[in-house]
């Protein structure tokens, strides 16, 4: 116990951490290892090139676009907690523990989860995901398994399919609406952790 009171004693804030991320002092050890570990140079923060070596990442089709969820606000470095904070999306919802009240959103909520998978699609933050996002992550996700004529199809049809306000993109309500009943603990089992 000696040694992991004192990695929790190394991180700064880390009960404010622990109860905004619900991570317990065991996976906050372990994240704060993995963190270590990835920051290869110990400069205390991680560059982009530090999350190339995380195989998860590398082989998962939008890869790319998770670890570019990591820099959302322009920033090239990526310290502990905002570290902690984008993995939290990645917890499985907790079943069992209703929400107390007047208590913040957990981050791992269903709508919290849904608004990061949406992010990944709307790369011009601006609310919507249009056709060409559709189809630029579908090209993504689905490689060489379909040619583009198939792909422009399913684009359109999950599009018409999805739009209720008839300006053919998709905005958060509708995509959360289509998705309602998906597992998104299912979708968003990016195992990167081990
Ligand atoms: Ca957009
Ligand atoms: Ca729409």
């Amino acid at each position: 116990m000696g040694s992991n009171n004192s990695t929790l004693s190394k991180i700064p804030n880390v009960g404010d951490l622990m109860q905004e991320t619900g991570f317990t002092p065991a996976h906050i050890i372990r994240l704060y290892d993995r963190f270590e570990t990835l920051d290869r140079d110990k400069k205390g923060y991680l560059s982009l090139k530090d999350f190339g070596s995380i195989k998860g990442l590398a082989l998962n089709p939008i890869g790319d676009r998770i670890i570019g969820a990591f820099f959302t606000s322009g920033q090239e470095t990526v310290d502990f907690h905002t570290f902690v904070r984008i993995l939290a999306h990645f917890r499985p919802l907790d079943k069992n523990q209703p929400r107390e009240p007047n208590t913040p959103e957990a981050i791992n909520s269903r709508t919290n989860k849904l608004r990061f998978a949406f992010q990944l699609y709307d790369q011009d933050k601006d609310g919507k995901i249009s056709r060409a996002e559709l189809l630029h992550v579908l090209r993504m996700m689905m490689e060489m398994q379909v040619t583009e004529e198939q792909l422009e199809s399913i684009v359109d049809r999950t599009i018409t399919e999805a739009d209720v306000d008839g300006d053919h993109a998709i905005s958060f309500d509708e995509f959360r609406k289509s998705l309602e009943k998906v597992n998104i603990d299912h979708k968003m089992s990016i195992r990167f952790l081990r």
